[in-house]
């Protein structure tokens, strides 16, 4: 069935006039779809959850439904009095009332409400932007910090489980594919070197968990500059998106993830690796806006793994990207053959910044 087709399953008013592909996330099919009535028009983001990632993609549903109506239901008092009008977006249910439609190949749809008049960027833009960025993930962390944990299921198995990104690594080196482009690429060797030398410090954040050192809370799990929505009247940021990866976690790989995305400057897409590095002024100016509303909530063990959180989600994601190019690019799409090297070498070019920078990182977070 078509994207055209399965829009019309969902409760909005008025007639179809277009299904657009977009957006540029890595994991699931993303539409934008306008509906017109004789008076007006209503907006929404269609989206095909890809089954092979989330092999449970009623999970996220079930995630998204409990965390939008107990923030919606608090949004409508913050708002009233806030610098600022904060949104999230919306299940749509469909026809019959569900979350979610199930087409015939067993493909989840789900829509959801379009924030208008903002917009998100894939790169940062300025130390304002990065200042937005922490300011949003900070009130975002704020607004579900009671949801009990045991409320939320678990979309991915080993989601921001550093170690168990090293085991599928572990497991695919060997075999006859991978070998093949280990011995024809020099950049797929210095990538597994990388790796190896960083071996020892994977673990850290489960061995937290593991000496109690660390709690789980509901995490974001993608908090990515990409995913944060900048009011284009304003120009403050308004809005989380990308709902798919809420569960229970530790709130350092979403702080890592947002600032290995707003620190660099040349963006996860870099073509130039040269350009890649971690840039102090845009650092201190997402952490800062986190802080804003983070400072409520912030233990003291939590700041002495900030640094650890900043290193360690670039090398995750680089691992990632690396494990799946070695793989045969099953799990992140990508636009051209060797996508994935691409994209872990620009990961690892940032970790590599991020540990030269480290006694001013660890200056600015104060521990
Ligand atoms: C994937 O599809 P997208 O862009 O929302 C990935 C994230 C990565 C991100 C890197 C479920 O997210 O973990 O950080 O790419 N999502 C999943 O851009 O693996
Ligand atoms: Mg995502």
């Amino acid at each position: 069935m078509n994207a055209s087709l399965i829009a019309k399953c969902f409760e909005v008013n008025g007639q179809l006039v277009s299904v657009v592909p977009y957006g540029s996330g890595n994991i699931n099919d993303t539409y934008h779809v306008i509906f017109r009535t004789s008076y007006s028009e209503r907006r929404f983001i269609l989206q095909r959850i890809r089954k092979n990632v989330f092999p449970h993609p009623e999970i996220i549903m079930d995630n998204m439904r409990i965390v939008t109506d107990i923030c919606h239901a608090k949004l409508k008092e913050i708002n009233e009095d806030s610098d600022r009008i904060w949104q999230l977006p919306k299940i749509i249910q469909t026809h019959d009332g569900k979350d979610f439609y199930e087409d015939g190949n067993g493909d989840l749809w789900r829509a959801i409400t379009y924030i208008a008049s903002a917009q998100s960027y894939e790169t940062v833009q300025s130390n304002d932007h990065a200042y937005e960025a922490g300011t949003v993930l900070g009130f975002f962390h704020n607004l579900i910090s009671d949801i009990p944990i045991d409320s939320l299921g678990y979309v991915i198995k080993g989601f921001h489980i550093t170690p168990s990104y090293l085991e599928q690594l572990d497991a695919v080196k060997n075999t006859p594919y991978a070998k093949e482009l280990l011995s024809e690429h020099r950049e797929a060797r210095t990538c597994m070197r990388f790796i190896e030398e960083r071996r020892d410090f994977i673990p850290v954040f489960e061995n937290a968990k593991a000496a109690g050192t660390l709690k789980l809370h509901p995490t974001h799990g993608d908090p990515k500059v990409g995913n944060i929505l900048i009011d284009a009247a304003t120009g403050k940021g308004t809005s989380i998106i990308d709902l798919d990866t809420i569960q229970p976690g530790l709130i350092h790989s979403d702080i890592g993830d947002a600032i290995r995305s707003a620190c660099n400057p040349a963006g996860e897409d870099a073509n130039d690796l040269s350009t890649v590095r971690c840039d102090i002024d845009l650092f201190a100016s997402i952490w800062r806006g986190y802080k804003r509303h983070a400072k409520k909530f912030l233990t003291e063990a939590d700041y002495l793994y900030i640094y650890d959180a900043i290193r360690i989600l670039p090398l995750e994601l680089g691992l990632r990207f690396f494990a799946d190019y070695l793989n045969g690019d099953t799990y992140f799409k990508t636009r051209y053959v060797g996508h994935n090297l691409k994209r872990a070498l620009v990961q690892f070019k940032l970790v590599e910044s991020i540990e030269n920078h480290e006694f001013q990182i660890r200056k600015i977070i104060g521990v």
